[in-house]
């Protein structure tokens, strides 16, 4: 079934905040009654492009969770909105990594396909992100691979996907998109897409023989995003990583690929007593590894300390702007050295704002 029709207030809230910020746009009250108009007849209202980009850069900028923003006007937003089938969306996925990744570059961008309309159901895509690694449960319940993605892995697997001849901890899924015409369909990522970076040590020689690896770009491709009462829920956007992000949660996670026993023990530490800290010490050493393999690749990348004060830099300018900037502590300090990082020591506005991003129910479960 379609969307049921555009809450006409949400509407107007949005063209009248697209106005107030974009002076030279025409009279409000003109867009408001077309707008309306269009409501009443279709159930729901076209954006002009403006008003999609400005709407887009504006849900970054609304990320509670998103210590990035500072740069929330640069997004590069790509209009979609007119491809309907499955194997044009999947296409323009791998564009969207070729043109996010920008040989190592990495620029924010967002691809925003066609909304959920009254008529028309939106596609989905069954990602969380493009990019993610198989987790392949074995018989006594330990996992190859991420862990996280043993649920999709099996899903995938059940639809006819083949892992590669010899099952790996970093094989790429493929991506699985889905529209109310065609159902859903699979499309394997061209390996020229991918972008990885593999993992060193700046001093420890053995590291490399781990054999880590992790994806240049984060592509979240499962947040539906809200403007003006539209939805659209096929909206994959990316920055570039902070390197908490996969050496102290992806890699170290005890869900996760939970490596800190591991490169612990080849660091010589005593993991027999917790104070020893050796899963502190662990932590840093993978994270530097991160930190240093992305930037010998010439893979963009930022760190805790960098990123902390940016974000308060943003917040600053947001007030001066005379703007709330909504922020959940628990998502915004990192995670590790919270207290080292300004922004671990003080408190944000938390009421959210429109437009934003939201996380729906996966499509698979
Ligand atoms: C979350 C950094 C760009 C929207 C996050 C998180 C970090 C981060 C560290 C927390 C992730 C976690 O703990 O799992 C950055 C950096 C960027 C960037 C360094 C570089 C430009 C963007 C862009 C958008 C965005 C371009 C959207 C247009 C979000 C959202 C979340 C988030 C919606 C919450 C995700 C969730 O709920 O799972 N970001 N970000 N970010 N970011 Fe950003
Ligand atoms: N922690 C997730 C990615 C979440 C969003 N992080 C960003 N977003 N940097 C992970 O894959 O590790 N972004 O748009 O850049």
């Amino acid at each position: 079934a379609g969307a049921p029709p555009v809450d006409v207030a949400e509407a107007e809230d949005f063209l009248r905040l697209f106005h107030a910020e974009n002076r030279d746009s025409g009279s409000l009250q003109y867009r408001i009654d077309r707008m309306r108009y269009e409501v009443e007849t279709v159930g729901t209202y076209r954006h002009t492009e403006a008003e999609l980009a400005f709407g887009a850069r504006v849900a970054w900028r609304n990320s509670a969770r998103c210590i990035g923003r500072l740069y929330w006007k640069s997004l590069k937003v790509r209009d979609l909105r007119d491809v309907h089938t499955v194997a044009d969306i999947a296409g323009h996925c791998v564009q969207h990594l070729r043109q996010a990744t920008n040989g190592g570059k990495i620029r924010p961008v967002i691809s925003i396909f066609p909304p959920d309309t009254p008529s028309r159901p939106a596609p989905r895509i069954w990602n969380e992100q493009l990019i993610r690694y198989a987790g392949y449960e074995r018989r006594d319940g330990s996992v190859l691979g991420d862990p996280r993605y043993r649920g999709f892995t099996a899903a995938v697997r059940s639809f006819g996907w083949h892992p590669p001849r010899e099952p790996g901890a970093f094989d790429v899924l493929p991506l699985v998109v889905e529209t109310a015409e065609e159902g859903a369909h699979m499309f394997a990522l061209p390996r020229d897409a991918i972008s990885e970076v593999p993992l060193r040590h700046p001093d420890l020689r053995w590291f490399g023989a781990l054999g880590l690896r992790w994806h240049a770009v984060p592509v979240i491709s499962n947040m539906r995003l809200s403007i003006g009462g539209v939805s659209y829920p096929a909206a994959p956007f990316n920055g570039w990583y902070m390197g908490t992000e996969i050496g102290a949660r992806n890699l170290a996670d005890p869900g996760r690929y939970d490596l800190l026993p591991v490169v612990a023990e080849r660091l010589g530490l005593d993991t027999s007593r917790p104070d020893a800290l050796w899963k502190d010490r662990a932590l840093v050493e993978l994270t530097r590894a991160v930190q240093h393999s992305f930037h010998e690749a010439g893979v963009t990348i930022t760190d805790h300390h960098t990123e902390s004060e940016r974000f308060l830099t943003h917040v600053r300018r947001e007030e001066a702007a005379g703007r709330k900037c909504p922020a959940d502590w628990s998502w915004i300090v990192p995670p590790m050295s919270g207290g080292q990082t300004p922004v671990f020591h003080r408190y944000y506005d938390t009421e959210p704002q429109l437009p934003d991003f939201f996380t729906d129910e996966d499509a698979t479960r």
